[in-house]
């Protein structure tokens, strides 16, 4: 999984390095829209203070969108989301025997006023993370919404191609 610190426009934060396989493909999306991100570990239980401190400072350092991931009771998003008023994309992850539901539940059912879009669980969740996070971008960049058309070209070429592999079999 790669970052570029400094000049993030996402910020992507993982709450365990045992997450860095699944979230890969949040990354690896971003990196094909040309969207600026960074990837951090950051616990909500186990490094509380790091997370405040990036929440915190992220819109200053021109951040506009943070994607939070996290698996069991996670509640990385929403303390991610209780210190920015940034948008907060979460992605919950299907760390332990609940199979994600945990996750889901944790990172969807925020009290109101501090708001955690939630997306898919696991490695669709990572994707669509992503894709919201450019929606979001492209509402003030013409550029990110001719790239998400792109993308979208990109994923109907796809079925089209494999619509002719079946047909040839
Ligand atoms: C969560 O607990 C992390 O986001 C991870 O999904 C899960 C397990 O973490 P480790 O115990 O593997 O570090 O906080």
């Amino acid at each position: 999984m790669e970052g570029r610190m400094g000049i993030a426009k996402v910020l992507i934060l993982v709450g365990s390095e045992s997450d860095l396989g699944v979230m890969d493909e949040c990354p690896k999306v971003l990196k094909e829209l040309g969207v600026e991100h960074e990837v951090v570990i950051a616990s909500a239980h186990r490094t509380p203070d790091d997370v405040i401190k990036l929440a915190k400072g992220a819109r200053e350092r021109g951040v506009k969108v943070i994607i939070a991931a996290a698996g069991y009771a996670a509640h990385l998003a929403g303390a991610v989301a209780a210190n920015t008023t940034l948008p907060v994309v979460g992605v919950p992850l299907d760390a332990s025997s609940l199979g994600g539901l945990d996750s889901l539940l944790s990172t969807v059912q925020m009290p109101a006023g501090i708001p955690v879009a939630a997306v898919t669980i696991g490695k669709a969740g990572a994707k669509n993370a992503a894709v919201f996070a450019a929606e979001i971008l492209s509402t003030a960049d013409d550029a990110m919404a001719s790239a998400l058309s792109s993308y979208r070209k990109k994923m109907a070429a796809g079925l089209a191609e494999a619509n002719t592999k079946i047909k040839r079999r």
